[in-house]
């Protein structure tokens, strides 16, 4: 594999998800929290209290991202640490974040930001969270003191990680915080996820004339029928309908998919949440597009469910957390957006893969992650070749961390931690990015 010069090696994270320090600096519970706390909604109920204490250990962190070589690091911004309670700025939290940054920039790395990584403060959550479309409001609250307090200190802004997860499965599925299942609500929290995404676009380039650039991060998983029945592909259209069009569509072409709007509406009591001009503040125009990418989806049709679609039985290779390694697919994916959907820089802000990693005498020999992350990079590579505009690969994770209703039973990290002694320690798979980033993509034999 081959990368430019430009080409930014990166490594990932989310605020919940390490830092830890839950009742620290002002901060108060996002939903996250209170997640945690209903029993039988997170493995072992596991939390965030202590997570990766990287709230205290941040220094150290810096460190080992430094020690990577990485070009850029994207982390998140805890809302709750922003604003502890409604219209009330927390300058403590803020500090945290500027230092952060500042010392990152410091070490010559870029930081890309995520403002929302599904830690909502519970007070939003109180008042309906992400249905009440107020949330549009005090989102914009929280985007101007994050651009204000921390401008000339990022390289890139992501409004938002994931609004399938945040949306879908938060508020349709159930498994991830506040742990609903109403797909009338998710399809609310959803569209006002987006426009607050779009009013933040806004925000940054019209009200603080910034160059500094600014786009949303998807997490997109192209969907394959069984066969190639009828019913099989009309099952794979209803799924790529529910975890992908439902976000491209508006994002990129100004309009929610019409067969999926006819197809929710069963449970949908009415669109009338979409406001006139709504779709065109959502579709405003970013600065580049950024795709989280880890699987492909495999579905048969069962008429029991509409989109909901069963998954199907695969004999492909899988990571530790069950999900098919696809990096043929995910070419397929980027050459669909090229065509379908958008020109705009890509950015994969996150790839990787969990496995039942060991500490050895000191190392942990995680073979399967690199050669997991090897495919998905000799993919970026070709893709490039073809001319697909990749500028960046974020591997997630920098270290092992909280995987949401898995706990800390699956590990992505790069790093592993030793959540009893919060001991790093830096698997294989760290080492030969550290090569990968060095040489940019090529592995040198030891002795040459
Ligand atoms: C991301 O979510 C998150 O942004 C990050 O916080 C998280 O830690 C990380 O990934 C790892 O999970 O069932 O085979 O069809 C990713 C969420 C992963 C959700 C893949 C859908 C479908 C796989 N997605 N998943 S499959």
């Amino acid at each position: 594999m081959k990368f430019n010069k430009d080409f930014t090696f990166g490594t990932a994270t989310s605020s919940y998800q390490i830092e830890g320090a839950h009742n620290e600096g002002g901060r108060t519970p996002s939903i996250w929290d209170m997640f945690c706390d209903i029993p039988g909604k997170v493995h072992e109920q596991h939390n965030g209290n202590v997570a990766c204490n990287h709230y205290h250990r941040y220094e150290e962190d810096i460190q080992i991202i430094k020690d990577l070589g990485v070009d850029t690091y994207r982390f998140s911004i805890a809302w709750p640490r922003i604003f502890p309670a409604k219209g009330q700025f927390n300058e403590e939290g803020m500090v945290f974040y500027q230092t952060l940054a500042k010392r990152l920039r410091e070490e010559g790395i870029k930081p890309a930001v995520t403002l929302y990584h599904w830690d909502l403060p519970m007070w939003a959550h109180e008042e309906g969270g992400w249905v009440n479309r107020d949330s549009v409001e005090w989102f914009m609250d929280y985007a101007r003191v994050c651009f204000r307090e921390l401008d000339g200190l990022v390289d890139s802004w992501i409004t938002h990680n994931e609004p399938w997860c945040a949306g879908f499965l938060g508020y349709h599925m159930g498994v991830h915080a506040p742990g609903h299942t109403n797909l009338d609500e998710a399809v609310r929290a959803v569209h006002h996820m987006l426009l607050s995404h779009g009013e933040a676009v806004n925000m940054l380039k019209n009200e603080f004339g910034s160059t500094t650039s600014i786009g949303i991060t998807l997490n997109l998983s192209p969907v394959y029928p069984k066969t190639d029945s009828v019913n099989d592909r009309l099952a794979a259209n209803n799924s790529d309908g529910y975890s992908n069009r439902w976000f491209l569509d508006p994002v990129f072409r100004g309009s929610y998919p019409v067969d999926m709007m006819n197809l929710f509406s069963k449970y949908v009591h009415n669109y009338d949440f979409i406001q006139e001009g709504d779709l065109q503040t959502i579709s405003t125009p970013c600065d580049f597009f950024g795709i989280n990418f880890y699987s492909r989806g495999l579905v048969e049709f069962n008429a029991a469910n509409d989109f909901l679609t069963q998954g199907a039985h695969s004999d492909y290779e899988k990571t530790g957390m069950g999900w098919d390694i696809a990096p043929n697919e995910f070419k397929d994916l980027i050459r669909r957006l090229r065509n379908e959907y958008t020109d705009l820089p890509i950015y994969i802000t996150e790839n990787g893969a969990a496995y039942d990693d060991k500490v050895e005498d000191g190392r942990v020999h995680d073979q399967l992650r690199i050669d997991y992350v090897e495919k998905h990079l000799q993919a970026v590579s070709d893709l490039n070749e073809e001319g697909m505009n990749i500028q960046g690969y974020y591997l997630w994770s920098l270290l092992d961390n909280f995987e949401w209703s898995f706990g800390y039973d699956k590990r992505f990290g790069i790093i592993y931690v030793n959540y009893e002694t919060q001991e790093r320690i830096w698997k294989d798979s760290a080492l030969w990015y550290a090569d990968i980033v060095k040489n940019r993509g090529s592995v040198l034999p030891l002795n040459a």
